[in-house]
């Protein structure tokens, strides 16, 4: 989130589209509601089924899925064409006055830079245009062919209500109706908060999704003031602390990442990492990345990295694929694994394509599995009838079972959506022979640490000389581990402008990431951590609720990233003078000599917004603004294009009828055995998407038999319209069946899911709740898995489970 659960209460608008929040956020939704009661806002849900948030809303459109890209395109051509953009701030804060290089090139459908062999893109034609001191050119009248707000409305421009209405299958009515409500909020008073989830990221081209949704809001003008921005609204309870702290297979700590194959020298590392300024005066904090990773290391490695070792920078892996979940078991497919260690995941009931899944395990030597509960993938190996049909007798891995707790059995801090970490204490004794996690893992390690000891190997360097400082070696604790990741001064930390002057005495806790050095003389876990716990204490175990301002900033309530800041980009919440946009709702403002209010500034305290070359406020870039075209960090294009999920009920793309490689993400991630798995229209003629019920979480409820008995079968959801064609009535079983498997359960129908037109065709769904599997004390049932395609988002690698295709018929 940009912004806080409790801040949604200040929107005027409310968009969840790509996510069903009443339903899989409950808790948090109740600020939609406090937003509608006490400052008047309305709610919009867009979502191919009428769901518990739209039984909320005030206006609901239904979409084909897969197809957001379409509907948020138009969006953005209707506040183009309309002239409903928040003038000063897409000037002043945005992109759209910088020029694109003259090699960027879109021709039908494909950006410039493809290589068709590879499935991938070179970035280097979508450069700005630089002047001679090596800064990106602009034109602040926004009149230039090629500045990024022309090139955006060139590219849009295809986006009419008509095309919109004939991809996403949204009567045109409802789209422009949203439109309209959508360009209400570029007055610059007015706000919008946008709530997404699984409905955009579980898509071939999802991070593109979330992309455009950022574009429209920041064309109104909504991000960065209170209650606006882009909600991402995560899933398990510490999924957000699970990517601060690097846990993906390819990042480090706070957002930093793995060096490639082709960066394999601290220089080379650094020069795409720690960004200069792309104009004069710009903060571009990444340049700072030195401090943070050498911090990194010097927390993980502690003496043994040091200046002559590049910091032990080869102690990391240098990665030449990454390591997602699609590509470990593609890896584990082809016979390329010996051994899996699975810590708190059900990779048989939650990755696509069920059964690829279980051939994998299968081909594995051992399998080791942390868990509190027992799950489908702990009993991969078993026969379950036409559940999990498989033969015993030919599979040989070697399953270990370590019993965990579970986060309430334990201490700790969970991180929310909105950045917040929260200390928890433990709730009751883990029951049996449980451990913690940090136990069963430090186990492990202990015993690899002394064979490496004993008997040496290629490199053991990384594993003998890890830090381990625990009072408790077989056990860290969770305070333990929280000082870790906040940091300390390992000599005297002193100011740069006057080193007589101490400002962390060596041993201290340190009170922020400003104090990070990168002369080895710090030490941090995860920078963006640093003030979770400093000499006062353990920050994230506040629990004032103070708001002194009345708008949900209560500031010394356990503790956010970064620096205890609630609203990423706060300073845009200003106009280029310094003055809030709204004077009602101020987070931040410039008092002359600086910045001060409801929150902590998120740019320099002095930087005086009426400078000439003044920071701006997206202080991360090196341009000091947003991006709405994208020169580099995306993989799939400067600009979100609306593709075909790789199963679609369409032969082809509308936007580009004639070309068939631009009918699919040109970069999504397919492995080539995969592609042959794909089912073609005319078998497989229904879209599906799968998603949540509140009375059940993912699979492990169905071991609590209450859960079991109010949701107590597995069911699947068809319109009316579709049910008439196939004889289907409410309550008799059917068979639903893509190209990989099938599942049967009981059908609802309702009015609840619509048929649409969709590029003159009919177009039905097919709605698919995730919860069942063959273990636990519910009625068994089918793993939805079973139906879904192996196939990834270009950016992460994220799954497309919310779009496929599948048959159904009467069991
Ligand atoms: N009770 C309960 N709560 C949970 C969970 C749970 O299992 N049970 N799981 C947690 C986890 S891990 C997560 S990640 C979150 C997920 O939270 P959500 O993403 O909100 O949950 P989903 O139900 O998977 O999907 C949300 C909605 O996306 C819609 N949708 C599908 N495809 C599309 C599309 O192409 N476009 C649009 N606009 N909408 C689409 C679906 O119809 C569905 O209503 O929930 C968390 N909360
Ligand atoms: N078709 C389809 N597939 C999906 C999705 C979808 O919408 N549609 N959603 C995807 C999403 S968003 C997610 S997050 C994944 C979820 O995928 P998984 O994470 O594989 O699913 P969970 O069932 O939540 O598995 C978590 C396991 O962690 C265990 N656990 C709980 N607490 C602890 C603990 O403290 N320590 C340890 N070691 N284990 C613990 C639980 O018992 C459970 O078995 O599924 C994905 N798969
Ligand atoms: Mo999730």
């Amino acid at each position: 989130m940009t912004n806080h659960w409790v801040d949604i209460k200040n929107a005027d608008l409310v968009l969840i589209m790509g996510g069903n929040a009443a339903e899989a956020h409950p808790c948090g939704f109740k600020w939609v509601i406090e937003a509608k009661h006490h400052n008047k806002a309305r709610l919009i849900v867009v979502d191919p089924r009428f769901t518990r948030s739209a039984a909320m809303s005030d206006y609901y459109a239904p979409i084909r899925a897969g197809s957001d890209i379409a509907f948020l395109g138009g969006v953005i051509n209707y506040l183009l064409s309309n002239d409903k953009i928040q003038h000063e701030y897409v000037r002043h804060y945005t992109n759209a006055p910088f020029i694109v290089g003259e090699g960027y090139k879109f021709d039908d459908g494909i950006f410039s830079g493809y290589d068709e062999t590879k499935r991938a893109y070179s970035n280097a034609s979508w450069a700005y245009e630089m002047d001679e001191k090596g800064f990106a050119k602009v034109d602040m009248t926004m009149q230039h062919p090629r500045c990024v707000l022309q090139v955006m409305k060139q590219h849009y421009a295809r986006y009419t209500p008509e095309m919109v209405s004939q991809i996403t299958g949204t009567p045109k009515d409802k789209f422009v109706e949203v439109c309209r409500q959508i360009a209400e909020t570029s007055a610059p008073g007015k706000v919008m908060t946008v709530m997404y989830a699984l409905g955009w990221t579980q898509h071939s081209q999802g991070s593109q999704i979330i992309r455009t949704g950022a574009l429209m809001q920041l064309l109104l003008g909504n991000i960065g003031l209170p209650g606006g921005g882009m909600n991402a609204l995560r899933g398990h309870s510490n999924i957000q602390g699970l990517t601060d702290l690097g846990l993906l297979s390819t990042s480090l700590t706070g957002y930093m990442s793995l060096a490639k194959d082709s960066e394999q020298d601290l220089p080379t590392y650094y020069k795409s990492r720690a960004t200069q300024p792309l104009r004069p005066n710009q903060m571009s904090f990444w340049q700072n990345y030195p401090k943070f990773f050498v911090s990194q290391q010097k927390a993980w490695w502690g003496k043994a990295a040091t200046k002559d070792n590049d910091w032990a920078f080869h102690y990391l892996p240098k990665w030449d694929k990454g390591y997602d979940v699609l590509q470990a078991f593609e890896l584990m497919h082809q016979g390329k694994v010996n051994g899996y260690i699975c810590q708190g995941f059900n990779p048989v009931g939650s990755f696509p394509n069920k059964q690829k899944i279980v051939e994998s395990l299968s081909k594995l030597k051992f399998l080791a599995i942390i868990d509190p509960l027992n799950t489908e993938t702990a009993e991969f190996w078993k026969n379950f009838g036409e559940h999990n049909d498989v033969k015993s007798e030919d599979i040989q891995t070697v399953v270990f079972r370590f019993p965990s707790t579970c986060f309430a059995e334990e201490d700790g801090s969970l991180t929310n959506s909105g950045r917040w970490l929260q200390w928890h204490w433990k709730g009751a004794e883990p029951p049996g022979e449980a451990k913690g996690d940090a136990e069963i893992i430090a186990e492990i390690f202990l015993r690899m640490r002394a064979m490496y000891q004993k008997d040496g190997g290629a490199y053991p360097d990384p594993i003998v000389n890890l830090t381990w400082p625990y009072k408790i070696q077989n056990s860290p604790s969770a305070e333990e581990l929280a000082m870790e990741f906040n940091g300390k001064a390992l000599s005297d930390v002193t100011d740069p402008k006057d080193p007589t002057k101490v400002l962390a005495k060596a041993g201290e806790q340190l009170s922020g990431f400003g104090l990070l050095r990168d002369d080895g003389s710090t030490s941090s876990g995860c920078w963006i951590y640093a003030g979770a716990w400093t000499q006062a204490g353990n920050q994230m175990a506040r629990r004032d609720n103070s708001d002194p301002w009345g708008i949900g900033q209560t500031l010394n309530w356990a503790w956010a990233w970064p620096a205890n800041r609630r609203v990423l980009y706060n300073a845009a919440s200003c106009d280029p003078t310094g003055k809030p946009w709204n004077a009602r709702r101020r987070l931040i403002s410039w008092s002359g000599d600086k910045w001060g209010g409801s929150d902590v500034p998120d740019i320099r305290p002095d930087a005086n917004p009426n400078d000439e070359d003044a920071v701006r406020p997206f202080i991360m870039t090196g341009e000091g603004v947003a991006r709405l075209f994208a020169p580099s960090g995306m993989v799939d294009g400067p600009l979100p294009e609306h593709y075909e999920p790789f199963e679609s009920p369409l032969d082809n793309n509308p936007l580009h009828p004639t070309n068939p490689k631009a009918k699919n993400n040109p970069a999504g991630r397919v492995f080539k055995g995969d592609f042959a798995q794909f089912g073609k229209p005319d078998k497989f003629p229904y879209v599906a998407t799968s998603y949540r019920l509140t009375e059940h979480f993912h699979y492990w409820t169905k071991n609590v038999r209450t859960s079991a008995i109010i949701q107590p079968q597995q069911f699947v959801e068809i319109g009316e319209e579709l049910a008439k064609e196939k004889g289907i009535a409410n309550g008799d079983q059917v068979k639903v069946s893509s190209n990989r498997g099938f599942i049967k359960a009981v059908a609802v129908v309702t009015k609840r899911v619509a048929s649409l037109d969709v590029g003159g065709k009919r177009v039905h769904t097919v709605g698919l709740p995730n919860h069942w599997g063959f273990v636990g004390v519910a009625k068994p049932g089918y793993l939805v898995n079973t139906l879904t395609p192996f196939v990834g988002d270009a950016n992460t690698q994220t799954p497309e489970f919310k779009s496929f295709t599948v048959n159904i018929e009467k069991a």
